[in-house]
């Protein structure tokens, strides 16, 4: 019998079921975004939005704009970024650091680089149910220090959301998530337990690596892997340097989706009010009349 719940067993591995490797495109103001979820081919993945990996170089960025009815959760992997919204809320997160960012009715922000070089790193938008789509907006911040970590077998983990080798994260997900940054040595194996009814991706950030089925064929970085229907997932390093991956795992909303930009709701009538919402400075956008922000400014937009 298995020893506690670190121990679990994958009984019905998870495989492959499609693959997208992510190329760059322009967004926001003189950024690239590698776009994964949310580009033309790959719409939605119930509740995953959108999945950007992102490079901005100042002069560059994001400025202000607008969200509703989701969260975005962005992940640093070089350099910092400045955010700043429109109730003052103001920060920096480098490399290591996530901000968990909960838009619910509305939030205006704007999000810059904040150091020289090259700014990179990860951000995901997760979809909020119809019933949490208008509550209070709310931000979670996580220090790299403060994420926790673990390593065994020559398996590096960092717990951004839900559970993996024995260790919990602190973040609460309102859509419930997981989010799991794998770091494996080369001739490394993970075995890791994702719930049967949630639909969960892997994202390559660094080398290359097998997933699913130890015979197919190994998968290199910027990809995204659509895993098919199992409790678990498999992967192997059988190369000779590092592989670096997320895996991130959510239950689907399975409700309607009509998305307009920065805004996610159910029904075209509800993007129709919030498009009324934002220009007429209504219903949580109040703020948005006399708020500019400061990190942008420079920028010529
Ligand atoms: C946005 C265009 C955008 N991916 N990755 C349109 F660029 C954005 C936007 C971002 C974004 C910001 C960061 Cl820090 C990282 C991103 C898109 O801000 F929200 C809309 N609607
Ligand atoms: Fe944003």
């Amino acid at each position: 019998m298995p020893d506690q719940d670190i121990c679990s067993y994958i009984n019905e591995p998870r495989l492959v079921a499609r693959k997208f490797l992510a190329r760059p495109q322009h967004e926001g103001v003189g950024a690239v975004v590698r776009r994964s979820i949310g580009r033309f081919e790959l719409k939605y993945f119930d509740p995953f939005i959108v999945l950007d990996e992102f490079s901005v170089t100042a002069p560059a960025g994001f400025p202000d704009h607008p969200h509703r009815g989701f969260e975005t959760v962005t992940y640093m992997l070089q350099g910092a970024i400045t955010h700043e919204d429109f109730e003052g809320h103001k920060g920096t997160i480098e490399a290591g650091d996530l901000q968990w960012m909960t838009a619910g009715r509305g939030i205006v922000h704007s999000e810059m680089p904040a150091a020289q070089g090259t700014q990179k790193g990860l951000q995901l938008w997760i979809n909020l149910a119809s019933k949490h789509k208008m509550i209070e907006p709310r931000y979670q911040e996580m220090l790299s220090k403060d994420i926790a970590e673990t390593m065994i077998d020559g398996i590096k983990v960092r717990v951004i959301a839900g559970e993996a080798l024995g260790i919990k994260s602190p973040i609460y997900t309102r859509t419930p998530t997981m989010y799991l940054d794998f770091t494996l040595k080369p001739g490394a194996h993970l075995q890791q337990i994702i719930p049967k009814s949630w639909n969960a991706f892997v994202y390559i950030l660094e080398g290359e690596g097998v997933f699913g089925n130890q015979k197919s064929q190994p998968v290199t970085s910027h990809h995204i892997l659509l895993l098919g229907s199992g409790d678990g997932l498999e992967a192997w390093n059988k190369s000779s340097k590092v592989l670096r991956f997320i895996l991130v795992g959510g239950e689907p909303l399975g409700e309607s989706v009509v998305q307009f930009g920065p805004f996610v709701m159910n029904t075209q009538e509800e993007i129709d009010q919030t498009i009324d919402d934002f220009e007429n400075y209504t219903n949580g956008f109040e703020k948005a009349r006399h708020w500019r922000s400061e990190s942008a400014i420079s920028l010529d937009y």
